[in-house]
């Protein structure tokens, strides 16, 4: 096999460049080739100094993450980092594209960086539950200081060449398109420096004031996450231990949580997300249609949120009100959180300006003819949404793709209104959608793929993860919701209590209970609006106008802040709602809550599958850590029945409690086989 590394020598300088695309991931053959390049420099008595670069889109983007957890196999990257770092001949580093993880590490055991102006360089282990194990956690902080350390290791985010220059990390920003010209001068300019500068004999000073300053402002997104700390006490280490001791510190700690769940599961999330853009019988060379104008029907959070993913990726939107009024307070609310995003510094001070100026607002539905997309955001009904696509047939230009954002509805129902059913495609956004990344895109049954491929691709463009659902009551995300609140609303007919129940969730990782979700939603949502009509708990509550957050009072009472407090007056009206039923009041335990609550979504799941709604598990697991705050490091609910928890547990516990458990589900924990 003909190796992805090759050596080309330019006089005295031997450069080593890789090419394995996509990413020049360091895969064994890399780090085989490396190993041979750098030692064909080292004794090449005509080689003075050498400069490691990349061909393709990146310098290496870390480790390969898909020999994770396999045999090893080859040189290891300790060993090639070790042999350019005791090199005596001065190694360059010459940086474009994304310098991460593993890659991150290489140019750190080089002697010198040099980088052109646009690539990034970053230690994002974290984000996969590890940490830089091969000397990042301690060469990193020698060279930039623990506290800018421990945000390039315990949060994971890049920086750009500008800043790296800054921070020491870079030692000069190139030409953009002069990189190999200018890393072969650099490293002619530096060829018989001594000593060599290398970064293991550097010290940095112990600094616990940053690393306390530090856990508090990260405390809360860092909960739950093991990698997070093992970061922060391998940045620690490597200001209070020698190298040697400090790198063997990062071992032990590498090791640990490259052996654990969570890593497992968030390396499973890695490859889930670009898996889920896949859809299996789409070409993915299929020709798109191009989208250059989007139509918003619906001005309302939903509406206005959906209209900003496309104004700030610099695609123009139509937004289409019904009122004058709600249409101004619809774009005012849109400024409003643009100004506020720039204010706090996450977008450029122009930014508004120009989102703002690519949004055309109108009353009129006619307005919308020249859209290549058209997304309706309004009231969720069947019958509104009819009359709303057989309109928009009428207007909407051949080859527009007519969108809905309905969250339960029948879309094919919907596209059987229209004469082009082919053009019609669910786009299920997620609430606020300017924020969250979900995009749950619903295939009709005559939904064309160029339609699909056009939608997953405009999906990327405004950086969302997209998951292809079926067409099914509540999709993927919302029909898994169902039997968990059925289930959540039972244990409270049998004694539990809203904060047991949502406290089990929040205890998981979840961002909140099945209780709290629906004070935040409105308990009125679906309630059918009379008050002597009780037949629920919820009935109860909405009767007495206990709507939720909204209200300042629902399953809990609320302060002007939204702060939650347990509600005794919720206590007393679910208790004699409950007393009315005769139902015996029992102790519930939190792992009756667990398996009644969780592991019917999980039960949904592989119904789900089954019928052929999701492409794939993981799939299902993407749609339940981007939409609903499934915790990262439990990988989603199929990764985590099958990982953590075992499916013949969970089948022993679905039929424990009655539950009717789906054939796919049995067999595959008789089986051992995976569920796909
Ligand atoms: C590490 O380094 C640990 C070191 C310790 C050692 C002891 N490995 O994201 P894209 C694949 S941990 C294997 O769509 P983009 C990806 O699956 C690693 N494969 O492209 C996809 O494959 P597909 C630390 C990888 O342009 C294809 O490449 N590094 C890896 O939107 C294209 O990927 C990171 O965490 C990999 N490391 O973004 C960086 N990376 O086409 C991870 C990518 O078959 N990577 N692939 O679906 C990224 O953040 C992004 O891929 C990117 C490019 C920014 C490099």
């Amino acid at each position: 096999m003909t190796s992805p590394v090759r050596f080309e020598r330019h006089d005295d300088v031997l450069v080593i460049i890789s090419d394995s695309p996509p990413v020049n991931a360091l895969g064994a053959g890399v780090r085989d080739g490396l190993k041979e390049g750098v030692s064909q420099g080292i004794n090449d008595p005509a080689v003075k100094a050498m400069v490691i670069r990349c061909d393709g889109k990146t310098f290496f983007a870390g480790a390969d993450i898909t020999e994770f957890g396999k045999p090893p196999k080859g040189a290891s990257l300790h060993e090639v980092i070790d042999m350019m770092d005791s090199s005596e001949k001065p190694i360059v580093a010459a940086i474009h594209g994304t310098a991460l993880g593993g890659g991150c590490e290489v140019a750190l055991a080089c002697h010198y960086r040099v980088a052109v102006p646009s690539a990034v360089m970053g230690l994002p282990e974290v984000k996969l539950g590890l940490l830089p194990g091969a000397g990042g956690t301690q060469r990193l902080p020698r060279i930039v200081g623990v506290k800018a350390a421990l945000e390039m290791v315990a949060i994971g985010d890049p920086i750009p060449a500008k800043k790296a220059a800054e921070v020491g990390l870079v030692d000069r920003v190139v030409g953009e398109d002069s990189l190999e010209a200018d890393a072969i001068a650099f490293a002619r300019e530096v060829a018989d420096k001594k000593p060599i500068p290398r970064v293991r004999d550097k010290t940095v000073a112990p600094d616990p004031e940053a690393v306390e300053e530090f856990k508090k402002k990260h405390g809360r997104r860092m909960r739950g996450f093991d990698a997070p700390a093992a970061n922060i006490a391998c940045v620690v280490a490597a200001s209070e231990l020698p190298f040697d001791e400090g790198m063997k510190f990062e071992r032990e700690q590498f090791m640990k949580l490259m052996t654990g769940t969570q890593s497992a599961a968030q390396r499973h999330l890695f490859f889930a997300e670009r898996q889920a853009a896949k859809i299996d019988d789409v070409d993915p060379k299929t020709p798109l249609r191009p989208i250059n104008k989007v139509g918003v029907i619906g001005a309302g959070t939903m509406g206005g949120g959906i209209s900003m993913n496309f104004l700030s990726a610099g695609i123009a939107v139509t937004i289409v009100e019904m009122q004058q009024e709600a249409l101004d307070r619809g774009t005012g609310v849109m400024r409003k959180n643009y100004e506020a995003s720039a204010a706090k510094g996450r977008i450029k001070p122009d930014a508004p300006e120009k989102a703002m100026g690519l949004l055309t607002p109108t009353l009129s539905l006619e307005d919308l003819a020249d859209c290549d997309l058209i997304i309706e955001a309004v009231y969720e009904n069947m019958d509104v949404k009819k009359e709303l696509f057989t309109k928009l047939d009428t207007i909407a230009k051949p080859g527009a793709i007519l969108a809905s954002n309905t969250s339960y509805l029948n879309v094919d129902e919907i596209a059987a209104v229209t004469k082009r059913p082919e053009d019609v495609v669910g786009m299920h956004f997620f609430s606020p959608a300017n924020v969250m990344r979900l995009l749950e895109v619903v295939r009709g049954e005559k939904t064309a793929k160029d339609v699909l491929a056009t939608v997953m691709a405009l999906a990327k463009k405004i950086k969302k993860v997209a998951v292809v659902a079926g067409v099914c009551h509540g999709f993927i995300g919302n029909r898994m919701l169902s039997p968990r609140q059925i289930e959540a609303n039972k244990l409270l007919m049998e004694g539990a209590t809203p904060q047991q129940i949502d406290k089990v969730h929040t205890d998981f990782g979840m961002p909140m209970g099945p209780f709290q979700m629906a004070d935040l939603a409105g308990v009125d949502i679906g309630w059918h609006r009379d008050p002597s009509r009780i037949e629920s708990i919820r009935d109860a509550l909405a009767a007495e106008g206990r709507w939720g957050q909204k209200k300042g009072a629902g399953y809990y009472d609320y302060d002007e802040k939204r702060n939650a407090t347990p509600s005794p007056r919720a206590l007393e009206i679910i208790e004699e709602f409950r007393a009315k039923s005769n139902l015996p009041k029992r102790e519930i335990t939190d792992q009756e809550i667990v398996e009644r609550t969780l592991y019917p979504m999980v039960n949904e799941g592989a119904l789900i599958l089954e019928e052929g709604k999701a492409q794939r598990a993981s799939d299902v697991d993407v749609v339940w850590i981007m939409g609903y705050g499934w915790p990262v490091y439990r990988g989603g609910p199929m990764f985590w029945a099958q990982n953590e928890v075992g499916l013949k547990k969970i089948v022993d516990g679905l039929e424990k409690h009655g539950f009717k458990v789906a054939e796919s589900l049995k067999s595959a924990a008789e089986t051992g086989a995976a569920l796909k």
